[in-house]
């Protein structure tokens, strides 16, 4: 059995040390990433995931912590991943939720784990699916993940999500700030925290008439109050995650969830992958620069080179084996002689055979 396999089995076994070893593997892209997530691919898809986002500070990880705790009182385990998109050196602001979330953490039947944000983009997102499926391989039925309120990395993050639970505190300006950051398209539940200071009924008041001026839907998020300090609201808040998680599963939303993850995400797969190879050939034969040089000159423009590049390279890397060895054998015959290679070589699909781009 490989080192691999045997991790793959410890993780379906639910020891907490190969799982932490197992994201360390995935997040860092180690050698043996892909065999493990294909080993424990058939187990995953079992939990309900719980975005948790708001601005920094408003109460997230005091939130999950509680909701940790509530969900462990009704007999689930619990995985939580505190991810931060902005910033690749939060070991700092980690650390501190790490030390926040202890007493979560010294329960068997929690598991917590920051993940460092680095890589390319899309590099993130991958690593947080697949850690989020490690944490189902491994019998969690509820993940929580953190991310800080910070725009795009977050959206991304929360298509991992099938609840995403929006925590705002009042002071803030949150109410404009709500809109800005589209938080009211992406929360299924908003938790206002902080209830022990002043203006809770007022931006209670304020989202609630936002949520009116949405298009009517089956489910409508609702708004609730806590102070996650003292754990107060924690149920009620755990309640609308479980209520949202019913009406999904009555719904047919969560199949639909489903479907768009694994959209976005072979999208990002072949597109990152199709891109690098593309990149890769084009390079060696200095097409790319050729074409960057014609594209800065104002000779030519971005579409119509990218539209060349693709037509001569996306066809060669789809079927590479194939016309190899015609090509170089054309490519012997014609460098012994002046004559011209014997009958055309088979053209790439939709290229313009060997025309140079
Ligand atoms: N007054 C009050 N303070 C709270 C409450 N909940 C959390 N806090 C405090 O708010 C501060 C930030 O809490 P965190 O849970 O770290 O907030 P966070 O959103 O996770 O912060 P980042 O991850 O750094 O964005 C801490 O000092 C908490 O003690 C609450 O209900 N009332
Ligand atoms: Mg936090």
């Amino acid at each position: 059995m490989t080192d691999i396999a045997h991790l793959a089995e410890l993780v379906l076994a639910q020891d907490k040390r190969a799982l932490a070893r197992a994201i360390t593997i995935i997040e860092n892209g180690l050698d043996g990433a892909r065999e493990l997530m294909a080993r424990i691919y058939p187990e995953t898809g079992g939990a309900h995931v719980v975005g948790v986002t708001g601005a920094p500070g408003v109460g997230k990880s005091t939130a999950v912590d509680g909701l940790a705790q509530e969900f462990r009182r009704r007999g689930q385990r619990v995985g939580v991943l505190a991810v931060d998109p902005s910033s690749p050196f939060s070991g700092g602001a980690i650390l501190g939720d790490r030390i926040r979330m202890q007493q979560g953490s010294l329960d068997p039947g929690v598991f917590i784990r920051s993940l460092a944000s680095r890589g390319a983009s899309g590099g993130l997102c991958m690593c947080c699916g697949d850690a989020v499926r490690l944490l189902e391989a491994a019998g969690y039925g509820v993940v929580i993940i953190e991310t800080v309120g910070a725009g795009q990395g977050e959206v991304e993050i929360m298509r991992y999500a099938h609840t995403t639970l929006v925590v705002v505190v009042p002071g803030m300006g949150d109410e404009v700030q709500a809109i800005k950051a589209g938080i009211l398209e992406i929360g299924d539940v908003f938790l206002v925290n902080k209830a022990d200071l002043p203006g809770v009924d007022r931006l209670v008041r304020d989202l609630e008439m936002m949520l009116d001026l949405k298009p009517e839907s089956p489910w409508r998020p609702p708004v609730l109050t806590a102070v996650a300090r003292e754990g107060t609201g924690m149920a009620e808040a755990t309640d609308a995650i479980e209520r949202h998680a019913a009406h999904l599963r009555a719904s047919g939303g969560l199949e639909g969830k489903r479907a768009l993850q694994a959209e976005a995400e072979l999208m990002d797969l072949v597109g990152g992958r199709l891109l690098a190879a593309v990149a890769a050939r084009a390079r060696e034969r200095g097409a790319w620069g050729r074409a960057c040089a014609r594209i800065a000159g104002h000779t030519s423009d971005p579409y119509t080179e990218a539209e060349r590049l693709l037509r001569r390279y996306a066809a060669e890397i789809a079927a590479p084996r194939r016309r190899a060895p015609q090509r170089e054998a054309a490519r012997r015959a014609s460098a012994g002689s002046a004559r011209q290679p014997p009958g055309p070589t088979k053209r790439p699909r939709g290229g313009r055979g060997r025309q140079r781009p």
